[in-house]
């Protein structure tokens, strides 16, 4: 039995598969663009999205390019007029109407010509917009460069400024009140003794005897303050407490004022001396002492110092015996904004120092303060690991170290004195910091170390900001104790 196909129903199905197809499609092709596009960063954007944010550029386009182009222009002008002329004239002859193909050829032929030219011109114009808006482009980010650079380098100034007014608002303490503790001690007794209408007598002297013994001078020095006290008596210049007061003062003053001794020491006190006459920078000071004086705080406090007086300084951090020397003196390094050389716990400081200054040779930094340990296992072993410090130093540069800085603890009173001696013996100490006057009543020993070392006293530290170093002035010394 044939059956008959039906095309009709068979059109109709394909009819309504193709439109369900094509409804899908749409319903596909709506969805994808109605999500965003992923947002990139500025510096990722596309560079032609950029570039459409700028303004329209002029281009100028080759002037043989254009030639070309109104040269075709004129060809098709003048096929065009030819041709008219052979139509006029065709009298239906056939030479007449091959002349007209022929010029409907020609013209043909002009105007693709001239379509070529043309399309020429304007992929030429599109080329030269683009690379104008490319260089366009490309200066408007190297301002935004350097628009962003100079405001790095405001932001950059404006910090610096508000660190130096911060380390300015920690300067709060002056000699006179880091020296308050002292003043309450010895100097209030010796002011209470000299200040009354007393009569100058054989107990008064015993008493200021007394007084000087107990002041952490040292046996030595109150001696010798005694002698010249007693010498003046009996020369009669002496003829109340407070001239005696007046000449224990001067004493004083003339005694701290004995700082520059040997030939080590002829720049005498008062802050770092200056490089001697000659010798290449970098000024290599190695600075040492027992454990706890506060050497790596002074040599942050140093750092900083001399940062300001606009000194190039590097640190290196010689202590890598006790765990976190080296953080603590990260910490400086940063408060001082100078840079650090540091090695492992545990390395050879020797070498970290070596390092440090081959590095400031190489930046040409103008000093490198060497922070060492102040406790290894035995005394006899720190001293030895100093002075192999003392030759590497030489090694790295030759002269160095030019200041061997010793710092010593003012609230240990008379052991500071003995262990400035020892320091000096093993190392040839030439200036000494006396610290944490701030902290005690036996500041009196400034006194003893001058008389009997006469070592120049470089700075004096009261207190534990960065700011709380001063250079040692024996008047002004004298003064703050005394006011
Ligand atoms: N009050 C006071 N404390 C100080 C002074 N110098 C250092 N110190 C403190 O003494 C402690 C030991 O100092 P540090 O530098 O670590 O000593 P180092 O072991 O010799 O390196 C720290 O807590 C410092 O803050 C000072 O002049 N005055
Ligand atoms: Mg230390």
């Amino acid at each position: 039995m044939a059956v008959a196909f039906d095309y009709r129903a068979l059109a109709i199905a394909v009819a309504i598969l193709i439109a369900l197809a094509i409804v899908v499609a749409f319903v596909i092709r709506a969805r994808v663009r109605r999500k965003a596009p992923p947002e990139l960063p500025p510096s990722e954007a596309r560079p032609g999205a950029r570039i459409e944010e700028l303004p329209p550029v002029e281009v100028v386009l080759p002037a043989e390019r254009l030639a070309r182009r109104d040269r075709a222009k004129d060809d098709v002008a003048a096929a065009q007029a030819a041709l008219e002329a052979a139509e006029a004239r065709a009298a239906g002859t056939p030479q007449a109407r091959a002349d007209v193909e022929r010029r409907r050829r020609d013209l043909a032929d002009a105007q693709r010509r001239l379509d070529y030219e043309a399309r020429k011109v304007s992929e030429a114009e599109e080329k030269a917009r683009r690379e104008a808006q490319a260089q366009a482009l490309a200066r408007r980010e190297q301002a935004e460069r350097e628009a962003r650079q100079a405001e790095e380098a405001r932001a950059r100034t404006a910090q610096e400024a508000q660190r130096t007014k911060l380390a300015e608002a920690e300067a709060g303490r002056t000699l006179a009140e880091g020296l308050a503790k002292t003043r309450g001690g010895f100097v209030a007794r010796l002011n209470a003794l000299l200040g009354t209408s007393k009569a100058l007598d054989d107990s008064m002297l015993a008493e200021l005897e007394e007084i000087l013994f107990s002041a952490d001078v040292g046996v030595h020095t109150a001696t010798h303050l005694l002698e010249s006290v007693r010498e003046r008596l009996a020369r009669r210049e002496l003829t109340d407490p407070s001239k005696v007061k007046a000449a224990l003062r001067e004493e004083i003053e003339r005694i701290l004022s004995l700082g520059t001794g040997g030939p080590a020491s002829e720049a005498g006190h008062g802050g770092l001396p200056d490089l001697p006459p000659g010798a290449a920078p970098p000024q290599v000071v190695m600075v040492v002492g027992v454990n706890g004086t506060g050497k790596t705080t002074t040599v942050g406090k140093l750092a900083a110092r001399l940062g300001q007086a606009g000194k190039s300084v590097l640190l290196g951090a010689g202590d890598t015996f006790r765990a976190a020397a080296g953080e603590q003196l990260d910490v400086w390094a940063d408060r001082a904004h100078v840079p650090i050389v540091r090695g492992k716990d545990g390395s050879d400081p020797g070498a970290v120092l070596f390092d440090a200054v081959a590095r400031a040779k190489v930046e040409q930094i103008g000093a490198v303060l060497c922070d060492t340990a102040g406790r290894l296992h035995t005394k006899a072993g720190l001293m030895d690991e100093l002075k192999r410090i003392e030759r590497t130093l030489e090694k790295a540069h030759g002269g160095a170290p030019h200041e061997v800085l010793l710092v010593v603890d003012a609230t240990t009173g008379q052991n500071a004195i003995a262990q400035a001696r020892q320091f000096n013996d093993a190392l040839g100490v030439t200036g000494i910091v006396l610290t944490k006057l701030d902290g005690t009543a036996k500041g009196g020993v400034i006194i003893g170390i001058c008389d009997e070392l006469k070592i120049p006293i470089r700075y004096v530290g009261i207190g534990e900001k960065i700011s709380d170093l001063k250079p040692f002035d024996p008047h002004e010394f004298v003064e703050a104790l005394f006011s």
